[in-house]
């Protein structure tokens, strides 16, 4: 038994599934998690000395790769300084000035601790702003898991094959009204419907949570127009793709100005920390200015932001740094495809920028439905060959692989090899 395996036994018996996040209990492949030791680069070990190449990355934030040294020195210089303090400091100002800098459409932000609390907040705030109720999300979108989000989710909702979760009581999800991805007839249709009570429209601008999902042209722009027509505003959940596709995250790549912005963990250099931020009259609804009222003991945690301040500024000091990641992905990602189409399995490959997702299924993944045709068992047989090669995937075929700028072209060629031979097996 390896000691993985011991520590795994032992966690069952004392967290829920054994794990604090269920997608990390790799029940869907079958597999035994590896429980981690240390980062370093592009590299994780796990606790039996098992070295992999990480295309996880805590879910995207390790942009830089593992232990960055920039972002460590930071992080041990505030620790020097205290841990929290529950007040106001310098550093949340940097980290503001620096997000309001970079990203044109927010003109003020509001710092919390994940993903989750960022959408939560900014939904009640569009609510709070428009005085309407509902909310229209996608299908597969996932935008953490706070009661109203919890309607046909991706990420583990979706892996887990729940469409809705128990426990969220129906007020607390009859107004959220779903749409399916890159169908803007679907989404036209629910502003015919009630236009005058939707409060806003909730977007990952890459659905990256079904597996990876790019927007069909004139998707997001046909949001962006249906919002400014019915008075609705327009959220993009970038918890992804903010500072992951660009500095100024999916909305300088696509070119679409959405009203509110959510961020997460990347912000924080992989130390918790979400945000959420847009036009000034709209966040200017939230306390203590306004009525809308949001709070928290370790929003702006001191720690936090010197990580996510050192992070933020190596990816803009850092000459063509989203050029080069996007480039070394994209010779990547082209020759995954070649090696998907030569063997005899069914894959179909999505990518954006440094995000990828292999899919198998013959159809071409552009929603939640086509996504669930993915064949998850064969995506299980195809994740176990992989970490017995040393490459550390995604436990479910509905997540994304992020390419790290840490990653050598050694690196991604022998990710290739390793799927060459997996391929030449089927
Ligand atoms: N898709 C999730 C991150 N956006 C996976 C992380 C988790 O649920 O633990």
């Amino acid at each position: 038994m390896t000691k993985s395996e011991r520590l795994f036994e032992e966690a069952v018996c004392y967290m829920p599934g054994g794990v604090n996040s269920p997608v990390r209990a790799f029940g869907s492949v079958g597999e035994t998690p590896r429980f981690i030791e240390r980062g370093e680069g592009a590299y994780i070990t796990d606790v039996d000395g098992g070295r992999y190449l990480d295309f996880v990355g805590s879910w995207g934030p390790m942009i830089l790769g593992h232990n960055h040294p920039q972002v460590k020195e930071a992080v041990l210089k505030a620790c020097d300084r205290g841990l929290s303090f529950g007040a106001a400091t310098e550093a949340e100002v940097t980290m503001a000035r620096l997000i309001c800098e970079l990203v044109p459409s927010i003109e003020m932000v509001r710092m919390v601790n994940s993903g989750t609390e960022a959408v939560m907040s900014a939904v009640r705030v569009a609510r709070g702003f428009t005085g309407r109720d509902k909310i229209i999300k996608f299908a597969g979108c996932y935008h953490g898991h706070s009661d109203a989000m919890l309607v046909k989710a991706g990420s583990g909702v979706m892996t887990a094959g729940v469409p809705d979760s128990a426990g969220v009581p129906s007020g607390c999800s009859q107004d959220t009204l779903t749409a399916v991805y890159n169908d803007l007839s679907s989404v036209e249709e629910l502003f015919s419907a009630c236009g005058g009570e939707i409060a806003a429209v909730i977007v990952e601008p890459v659905g990256a949570n079904m597996g990876v999902v790019p927007p069909t042209e004139g998707f997001l722009e046909g949001l962006r127009m249906l919002c400014t027509r019915y008075g609705a505003l327009l959220i993009f959940d970038e918890v992804i793709t903010g500072f992951r596709l660009g500095l100024s995250g999916a909305q300088g790549y696509f070119g679409i100005t959405p009203d509110l912005t959510t961020f997460g963990k990347i912000i924080g250099g992989g130390m918790p920390v979400g945000a959420y931020g847009g036009r000034r009259e709209i966040m200017e609804m939230v306390a203590p200015v306004g009525p809308v009222y949001q709070a928290g003991t370790l929003s702006g945690n001191p720690v936090a932001m010197a990580a996510g301040i050192a992070q933020l500024k190596l990816l803009k000091e850092t000459p063509d740094f989203y050029d080069k990641l996007h480039q070394k992905s994209q010779a990547f990602f082209e020759k995954v495809e070649e090696l998907a189409a030569k063997s005899q399995y069914s894959c179909q490959l999505n990518h954006v920028g440094s995000l990828g997702c292999l899919f198998f299924t013959k159809e071409p993944v552009r929603d939640y439905a086509s996504a669930k045709t993915s064949d998850t068992k064969a995506y299980a047989e195809y994740f176990k060959h992989m970490l017995q090669a040393g490459i550390y995937l995604a436990p479910s075929q509905f997540e994304a692989m992020f390419v790290s700028a840490a990653m050598t072209e050694e690196d991604l060629g022998r990710t290739l090899t390793a799927m060459e031979n997996y391929f030449l097996t089927k």
